[in-house]
């Protein structure tokens, strides 16, 4: 929606100043959310805004210079590999895996709201295609 666009361009504005998000807090525990999976290098939490039956979040637990994918450098590599790797899980222990999508919005022009890098984990129900 407009909406949406419109407020990913004013998150935009801080993307890549390096300030702490939403997601250091939910990392520090500071802010509850609902985990689903968790190791040293990476937490996965509920979306607070679901989109589809299962969505869940997989993020870093360390930043790193990783606001967005379009900012990865190549010493991400592990971690982005990681990243994925830990979404299968997710789908595994969500009962998803045999059917689910993941995302990654990088920037403004995706939508993207939080410059903490994380992969939207969706399904339990038919996804479309195209997205929106
Ligand atoms: P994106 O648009 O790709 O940057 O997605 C950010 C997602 O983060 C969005 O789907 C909503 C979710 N989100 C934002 N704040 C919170 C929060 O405080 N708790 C949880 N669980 N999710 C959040």
């Amino acid at each position: 929606t407009n909406d949406e666009e419109a407020s990913a361009r004013v998150a935009a504005v801080d993307a890549d100043t390096g300030k702490p998000t939403i997601f250091d807090k939910i990392i520090a525990k500071e802010i509850p959310s609902s985990i689903v999976y968790e190791d040293d290098k990476v937490l996965a939490f509920r979306d607070i805004s679901p989109q589809a039956p299962v969505h869940v979040l997989v993020i870093p637990k360390i930043r790193d210079g990783l606001t967005q994918l379009g900012k990865a450098e190549h010493r991400h590599g592990e971690i982005l590999g990681h990243l994925l790797y830990a979404a299968k899980i997710v789908a595994e222990k969500e009962g998803i895996v045999d059917g689910f999508r993941v995302v990654i919005n990088s920037g403004p022009s995706a939508c993207q709201s939080v410059y903490h890098l994380h992969l939207h984990v969706l399904g339990g129900r038919q996804m479309k295609w195209p997205p929106g």
